[in-house]
């Protein structure tokens, strides 16, 4: 019944501790304790004053748990000490996966970063959406979730959360009808998709604007020096990075040359705004200092706070006192730095004392690179880490490099530590955080996200997610069900260049399926050995399998 043995399809998954399945009962009982604790009065008096209003609101908000969901921006499966990784110092994450769940078949739906937090906070697959909604945005795309919409964090503000958006956003910005203006308010944006409060960037760091948000407005700005933005052609006033090379800190491919902004060019122009842009070296320590600003601030209401880290995405400029501290150059340091910030969110937790009643789930939008635009150095750096694990492919792809990523689900008066199995989407956060937080989410408004609380609280052995759908640029999809996987044969038109990058590049030459595959992941995990001639059954039943989800069933699986 509880299977302690990792099969082979978990590579580089050493379990931290014993797999450990828990009853409703105990998690029933551990509600209990913390509340008696709350209380400092017997189990008995508790019971007699249960009944008590005061009592009872007391036991809502123990059993309604505070939440924080922290997303790293393209961290492998192989990149954390609790998934493997020898070569690089992840203390503060470990730490917390050892206190937590750890999931070993965590997915992000997307293998890369604007589809998988759009389908975090929406519930639903992006693919089913527009590319041109939900592929990787533009600095000045427009926002991709239709305002009003009853997203996680709109279903949770409604619940009675506060809510915070702190560090990256890039799920786009504005109306769409009217290109956005970052010299005025900058609406519709996280606020009107159910944050109270937020402190952004809009999209990436190596993507103009290089500005903060708060709410609406570009922090800093001189009205005198107003902010132009161009995706199209440089703006001129500025060096880009191919006519001034010698002004870069890294150099970078063609896409990443336009205007150089503190030493790095980025993709697109800007014009302006000089003393509202962002220092790379100070990215890190805004989004702790804004963080722990944030849970001082409301951690007497039940919150909601998610926080977009922005390491290890390029351009990789660790802060000053991790430059040169791991032995896998820059990329190995912004890890580092990554589980610094982590560890120092988790400690305002414990100072504030709310760590006990706060869910804390860590994770990543999608699967590592090593070179994505700025020659940086970590290709060479490498040595022996895998950062995917050791499975195959990476950000970009529909292979597990690109998608299987660590997550791990921390709630001390509710969770017991332990190792899952349990297949679990990104996209499942919805559903299954909605519900922790007793806050309304329709199946309509978050199609393809499961509850998976039960799994997570320990209450159940049954499977409740045997399936889920995987997305790779130019929207090619792949099933992973039970233990297969199905990748269907590129379709004419697909797989082509993204965001102004060649087709030919390696990043994305694996995009292009030429022939389907099928993979037996128990017993092929990194995806190597096509079966697709020896179980063509199964490859048709998983194609229609496919189809069907495309066209907007559950897959058969129950909701
Ligand atoms: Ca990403």
């Amino acid at each position: 019944m509880v299977r302690l043995s990792l099969n082979p399809m978990e590579p580089l998954a050493p379990p931290i501790s014993r797999v450990h399945r828990r009853s409703g009962f105990l998690a029933r009982k551990a509600a209990g304790s913390i509340l008696a604790r709350l209380c400092s009065i017997s189990g008995y008096a508790l019971l007699v004053l249960a009944g008590w209003p005061g009592v009872t609101a007391l036991a809502d908000e123990a059993r309604r748990p505070n939440i924080v969901i922290i997303v790293a921006d393209d961290l492998g499966y192989g990149d954390l000490g609790s998934y493997g990784a020898t070569r690089l110092k992840t203390p503060n994450i470990d730490r917390l996966a050892a206190q937590g769940v750890r999931f070993i078949r965590g997915y992000a739906p997307s293998s890369t970063c604007t589809p998988t937090r759009y389908s975090l906070f929406t519930g639903e697959y992006a693919w089913r959406q527009s590319a041109k909604r939900t592929g990787i945005l533009p600095g000045d795309a427009p926002l991709c979730i239709e305002p009003g919409r009853v997203t996680l964090p709109e279903a949770l503000r409604r619940a009675g959360y506060y809510t915070g958006a702190i560090g990256k956003w890039h799920l786009g910005l504005g109306d769409g009808v009217t290109v956005v203006d970052f010299n005025q308010r900058v609406r519709p944006g996280p606020l009107e998709v159910g944050f109270d409060y937020c402190h952004i960037i809009p999209a990436t760091v190596d993507r103009v604007p290089t500005v903060w948000i708060e709410n609406d407005r570009v922090l800093g700005l001189d009205p005198a020096d107003p902010i132009k933005v161009s995706y199209d052609g440089d703006l001129g006033g500025e060096p880009n990075g191919l006519d001034h090379p010698e002004l870069l800190l890294q150099r970078a491919d063609k896409q990443h040359s336009g205007t150089v902004l503190n030493g790095i060019s980025r993709i697109g122009f800007m014009q302006g705004g000089k003393f509202a842009r962002f220092k790379d070296e100070e990215l890190a320590s805004t989004v702790v200092k804004k963080s722990v600003q944030f849970l001082e601030a409301h951690g007497r209401a039940p919150f909601f706070l998610y926080v977009g880290l922005f390491e290890p995405h390029v351009p990789r400029i660790a802060e000053k006192p991790f430059v040169g501290t791991s032995e896998l150059g820059v990329r190995g340091d912004v890890i580092q730095q990554m589980d610094w910030a982590t560890g120092e969110i988790l400690k305002a937790l414990e100072r504030l004392k709310l760590a006990e009643n706060t869910l804390v789930i860590f994770t990543s939008d999608n699967g590592p690179v090593l070179f994505d635009g700025y020659f940086d150095g970590a290709k060479e750096s490498v040595k022996d880490h895998r950062p995917a694990g050791g499975l195959r492919g990476w950000k970009y792809l529909v292979f597990e490099g690109g998608c299987r990523v660590p997550l791990i689900a921390r709630w001390p008066a509710r969770l017991k530590p332990r190792v899952s199995e349990q297949l679990f989407s990104l996209v499942d956060l919805t559903s299954t955080l909605g519900h922790l937080a007793e806050a309304k989410i329709s199946p309509a408004d978050s199609p393809d996200s499961l509850d998976l609380s039960p799994v997570l609280l320990g209450e159940t052995f049954a499977d409740l997610r045997d399936h889920t759908v995987l997305h790779g640029i130019s929207d090619t999809l792949a099933l992973r069900a039970g233990d297969w996987k199905y990748i269907p044969a590129t379709r004419r038109g697909e797989a082509s260049a993204v965001g102004g990058a060649r087709p030919s590049d390696e990043r994305f030459a694996e995009n292009q399926i030429p022939s389907s595959l099928l993979f037996n992941l128990r017993e092929d995990p990194a995806e190597r050995n096509n079966v697709i001639a020896q179980c063509p059954e199964k490859a048709a039943e998983m194609q229609a399998r496919l189809a069907a989800i495309r066209q907007g069933s559950s897959g058969g699986q129950q909701r």
